[in-house]
């Protein structure tokens, strides 16, 4: 069973917490995330995994399958509904089987773009087609020219345009981005 959010309604809730806790935590959402999602696990006999567990765990292969999903350009999922405002958050593993609906293939919104704005608006061209130059994205959001990645997120994802009522304030995006950053990177 996935646990994730689509758009940024969460933030509050985590922000909240996150006062509370020492200033120098390090991996603060992932640290909350553990702790709501492994009292719901307890609370149903289930084992709760972390999408930054190690070894990764196949996340997004898992949200293919239980939601119809495909990739967009960028190695996000796209939703029909979110677009590529949405993530996962944990999972719970349990020892039955859940009778689940198999889901419906989604309507691949990638499919009908002809533009492909999220191709376009990197500066560094770290998405082309099937792979993503991590390296060139580090070396241009940590430098000078970085700070519009840095402070309102990559450029690509913000780029298109589905999902936009779901698109996650600067403050967010710039928190992501960087965790991203961080030398052991744990993405969200
Ligand atoms: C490692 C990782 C990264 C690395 C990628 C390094 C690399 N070149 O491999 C880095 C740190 C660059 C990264 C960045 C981002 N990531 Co990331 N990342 C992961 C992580 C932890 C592991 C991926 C993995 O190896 N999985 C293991 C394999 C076995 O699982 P899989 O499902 O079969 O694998 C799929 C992915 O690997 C995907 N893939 C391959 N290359 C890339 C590259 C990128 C950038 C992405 C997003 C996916 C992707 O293709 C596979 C088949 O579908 C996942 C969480 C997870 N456990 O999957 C998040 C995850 C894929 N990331 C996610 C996100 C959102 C991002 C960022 C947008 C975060 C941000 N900064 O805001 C950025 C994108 C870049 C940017 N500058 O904005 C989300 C995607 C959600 C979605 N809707 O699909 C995930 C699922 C985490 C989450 N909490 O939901 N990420």
């Amino acid at each position: 069973m996935l646990i994730g959010n689509a758009g940024a309604t969460y933030w509050p809730h985590f922000m909240r917490w996150r006062a509370r806790q020492p200033a120098d935590l390090a991996e603060p959402l992932d640290t909350w995330c553990r702790e709501v999602i492994g009292g719901i696990a307890e609370r149903f006999g289930a084992r709760a995994v972390s999408p930054s567990d190690r070894p990764f765990l196949p996340f997004q292969r898992w949200a293919m399958r239980a939601e119809g999903l495909r990739s967009s350009p960028l190695g996000i999922l796209m939703h029909p509904e979110y677009g590529l405002w949405h993530a996962y958050r944990g999972a719970l593993l349990f020892d039955i089987e859940i009778a689940a609906e198999a889901p419906r293939a989604a309507v691949h919104l990638c499919d009908l773009c002809i533009g492909k704005p999220c191709l376009k608006a990197c500066p560094v061209d770290a998405y082309a087609e099937a792979s993503f130059d991590y390296p060139a994205c580090l070396g241009h959001v940590r430098g000078a020219s970085g700070a519009a990645c840095r402070e309102r997120g990559c450029l690509d994802r913000n780029a298109c345009p589905h999902g936009a009522a779901y698109r996650y304030p600067a403050a967010v995006q710039a928190f992501h981005m960087a965790a991203s950053l961080r030398p052991k990177a744990r993405a969200a």
